[in-house]
This record gives C-alpha cells, sequence and structure tokens, in this order.
C-alpha cells in the first residue's frame, strides 16, 4: 500500500490578505464606503459615523498602489497561489447598483494579470469583512433577505469578468464568525445586544443560501471553478473527562460545524433544527432557498490560529476567557502577545477532524503569529527583522500539517496570513504583525510604506523551494 510521505507535488504554497487591510485607497476610482471604514479600532471595536483620521485601513500599507512591487517579492519567495479578497465596493460603490464601477473591475484585472505573469494563482474570497456600508445602514446587511440579490449580481459580474484568470473562489471569510462579530462579518448594523437570535440565526441562513447560489453559478460560468467555504477553525478539548464537558465540547464545536455541514451536505443538520426547535428561532426557508443550498462546495477552506478548550462547570469558565471567541484557558498551552493561545497540534487535530467528517479537499488559508517586529539591521546594515518567533510558530504547524498528510488528509495548499505586514482584523493595529515582508509603518499612522524582507522571508522561500522537506 501507498502512504503520503510528505507534501504534493502540486501543493499550492503562498501568502493571504484582504483587501480592506492592505488596499488602502479607500475612496479611490469610485470606492464606496465600507463597514470597514467606520471601525477604527478594529472589528470588536465601536462604530464611527464616517470614515476618521485614526482608521488605519484607510490607507492599509498602500498595495493599491504598490502591488507590482509586492507581487514580485511574493515571486521571489516562489509563491504558487495569492489569497486576496475583492473589495465588493470598487464593484458596486453602495451594493444595491445594477452596473458596475469600471474602474474597481480594471484594478482586479490587472492585478490578476500580474500575479498571473509571475505564475501565482489568485484566490479569492469574495466577501471577507468589507460589505458595502450602504447595505450595512440600509438593509441591515445579512438580516435582510434582498442581501442574496445584491450578492448575486456582484458574484455574476466578477465571475464573468476574471473566469479564465480566476479558478479558485471562496464564497465568504470566515463566515461562523457572523455568530461573534455581526457588524464586521454581516454588516448587520443593529448592534449585539438588540439583535435577537431570530435575525442573527436569519441573516445566517441568508449568508449560507447567497454561498450556494454562488458556487452553482461560478460553476455554470467557469466550469473548470474551485469553489469553496471558508471557517473559522478551532478545535475545542474538554477540560477534563467528565461527560458533561465532553459535551459541552460538542455543541460548542457544532456551532462551528453547522457551517461547513451545510456547505458541503447541502442540507441543514438535526442538531441545529433541534437547537432552533429549543430556542424558538423560527427562519424564514423557503423551498427555493432549500433547493439552492444542494449546490455543495469543491472544497473546504479555513483560518486557524489556536484551539480552545470548553467545560460545563460555570465556575471554571468564570476563572478566565480562554481565547478571543470565548472558552477557558488550556494550561497546557502558551499564548502569543495577544493572548491567542498557541497549539501546532490542534492543526493536525482540525485537518483530521475535517478530512474525516467529509472526505473534501482542504485548503488552509490563513495561519501565522501576530507579534511585535523591532526592525534591526543585517550584516550588510540592510534593515530587517529577525523574527525567529515567526519561523518557530510556521515551522511547527506546518511539521503537523505533514504528520496529517500523512494520515492521508487530502490538502490543496496552505496560504501564510498576512504574508506582507497588513492592519490586524480585530484591533485594526499595524504593529500586530504576522508578514515575511516588514512594512514601515506604525500604529500612529507614521512610516514611509517602505518594505523590507525579514528572516522568515528567506525561510519561507526555502520551505517552498524544497516542497516543505525542511521545515
Ligand atoms: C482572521 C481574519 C483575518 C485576519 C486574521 C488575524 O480572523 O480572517 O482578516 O486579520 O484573522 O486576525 P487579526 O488581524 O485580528 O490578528
Amino acid at each position: 500500500m501507498k502512504t503520503n510521505t510528505g507534501f504534493p507535488a502540486d501543493f499550492l504554497w503562498g501568502g493571504a490578505a484582504a483587501a480592506n487591510q492592505f488596499e488602502g485607497a479607500y475612496n479611490v476610482d469610485g470606492k464606496g464606503l465600507t463597514v470597514q471604514d467606520v471601525t477604527p479600532k478594529g472589528g470588536f471595536g465601536a462604530i464611527t459615523d464616517g470614515p476618521t483620521p485614526d482608521n488605519l485601513k484607510l490607507e492599509g500599507i498602500d498595495f493599491y498602489h504598490r502591488y507590482k512591487d509586492d507581487v514580485k517579492l511574493f515571486a521571489e519567495m516562489g509563491f504558487k497561489v495569492f489569497r486576496t479578497s475583492i473589495a465588493w465596493s470598487r464593484i458596486f460603490p453602495n451594493g444595491d447598483e445594477t452596473e458596475p464601477n469600471e474602474a474597481g473591475l480594471q484594478f482586479y484585472d490587472d492585478l490578476f494579470d500580474e500575479l498571473l505573469a509571475h505564475n501565482i494563482e489568485p484566490l479569492i474570497t469574495l466577501s471577507h469583512y468589507e460589505t458595502p456600508l450602504h447595505l450595512s445602514k440600509t438593509y441591515d446587511g445579512w438580516v435582510n433577505r434582498k442581501m442574496i440579490n445584491f450578492y448575486e449580481n456582484y458574484v455574476r459580474t466578477v465571475f464573468n469578468r476574471y473566469k479564465g484568470k480566476v479558478k479558485y473562489w471562496l464564497t465568504f471569510n470566515e463566515i461562523n464568525s457572523i455568530l461573534h462579530a455581526p457588524f464586521m462579518s454581516g454588516g448587520i448594523s443593529t448592534s449585539p445586544d438588540k439583535l435577537s437570535q431570530k435575525d442573527l440565526y436569519q441573516a445566517v441562513h441568508h449568508e449560507l443560501v447567497a454561498s450556494a447560489l454562488a458556487t452553482k453559478i461560478g460553476h455554470e460560468i467557469m466550469p473548470e471553478a474551485k469553489i469553496g467555504c471558508m471557517v473559522l477553525a478551532m478545535p475545542t478539548y474538554p477540560l477534563t473527562s467528565n461527560p458533561d464537558d465532553i459535551i459541552a465540547v460538542m455543541e460548542a464545536e457544532r456551532k462551528n460545524y453547522f457551517f461547513s455541514d451545510v456547505h458541503v451536505r447541502g442540507t441543514y443538520p438535526g442538531y441545529m433544527k433541534r437547537y432552533f426547535a429549543e430556542n424558538n428561532i423560527e427562519l424564514d426557508v423557503t423551498a427555493e432557498d432549500l433547493e439552492i443550498l444542494k449546490n455543495t462546495v469543491d472544497f473546504i477552506s479555513f483560518s486557524y490560529y489556536m484551539s480552545t478548550t470548553e467545560t460545563a462547570d460555570e465556575s471554571k469558565r468564570k476563572e478566565g476567557a480562554g481565547n478571543i471567541l470565548g472558552g477557558v484557558q488550556n494550561p497546557y498551552l502558551e499564548a502569543s502577545e495577544w493572548g491567542w493561545q498557541i497549539d501546532p497540534k490542534g492543526l493536525r487535530v482540525v485537518l483530521n477532524d475535517f478530512w474525516d467528517r467529509y472526505q473534501k479537499p482542504l485548503f488552509i488559508v490563513e495561519n501565522g503569529l501576530g507579534a511585535i517586529d523591532k526592525l534591526e539591521e543585517d550584516a550588510d546594515g540592510n534593515p530587517t527583522v529577525n523574527d525567529d518567533y515567526r519561523i518557530d510558530y510556521l515551522s511547527s504547524h506546518l511539521s503537523q500539517v505533514k504528520e496529517a498528510i500523512k494520515d492521508g488528509v487530502e490538502l490543496m495548499g496552505y496560504t501564510s496570513w498576512g504574508c506582507i505586514d497588513l492592519v490586524s482584523a480585530s484591533t485594526a493595529e499595524m504593529k500586530k504583525r504576522y508578514g515575511f515582508i516588514y512594512v514601515d509603518r506604525n500604529n500612529d499612522g507614521s512610516g514611509s510604506l517602505n518594505r523590507y524582507k525579514k528572516k522568515s522571508f528567506d525561510w519561507y522561500k526555502n520551505v517552498i523551494a524544497n516542497n516543505g522537506e525542511d521545515l
């Protein structure tokens, strides 16, 4: 019997970013505002009336104007794939127009041409936390069924425009995060304390239908395309072997599995029907919705930063939060400077769990360490960052990826998050850096925006060159 010994020959190595976190040019060439332009403190922070000077995302790292130089650096590292998103509001500034903005379409044509000229496949997220602000203000975002039509119009436009250039597509970034960050993730302007569970899950339903519709339309327009869902993955461990803790884990995991279950199986799982019934959540679901949901994805993509731990014991729960999305502290794990518990083995667990559950190809589209970097000089006097901590993080995670591949998991690729420093999503700051490329921009907005290679740049270049043999 033949076993897998390492990364497959056609493995897609690369990096990932999102329009709203690095393009800048927030009001250039007809772009409309998005929910990001009014959250200067990040996805969990306060919402402002309009763009404010302290919002670092407005300028980002100016990828919009510097993309050619940046793509050159990606190519130098040997990227086979680059994940980014299309900013919906560059194409439809308000989101509900019928005719697209040509200047916005042209920008992505140019970017995709540039990537392809360097033999880098674009992997495109259709909606990455950047709902047009008008849709949020006027319709309350995805709570409103009309969003399905606006999204359909948008995806049809970009599929028709970029067919032949873009083969890999993701429908919604971290679609399950809407449960935790309804404004950033779902454009829902009703504040979380006033938002009913019914409206929240109605918004979820609309996104699930829109995602399946995009998959259907995408396959019709581009038969060769691979269209995937994208979920925030977080394996959940029990705090103790008490069966009550095991049930608490099962229930916590189902909050996430629900999203991939619908995308892969095309129907609502029984445990969610029960949850809705027991919580008096009566959703508006049409017969047509149920038909559309049957358009299932080609692959499952996910972000992985941390595992979490659950318990049924309320007193233990009070002792302290484990990670950004809840849970309790895992006493066996160290945390990053932002309190995210680092767990390379959790990545092997999550890869195996997804594979065993679905037998669908997987794609890791985000993983990395957000850390404070110090710009220093290398032996030749060139500015650099000696980011051994980042190399350790990525190397230990990729070692576990290799273990999962040896376990038999079918994995299409790996795009490390924020391969070039960008503005963070949760806290909207520059100082939380993930990149192989340092960008000279600070939390106060100062900096030249110059790019410098970190130590991890050469390390990752070598990893790609030897296809993960030497981590
Ligand atoms: C994911 C998002 C990304 C991203 C990353 C790191 O949740 O999809 O947009 O930024 O997390 O988070 P942060 O930027 O808050 O460190």
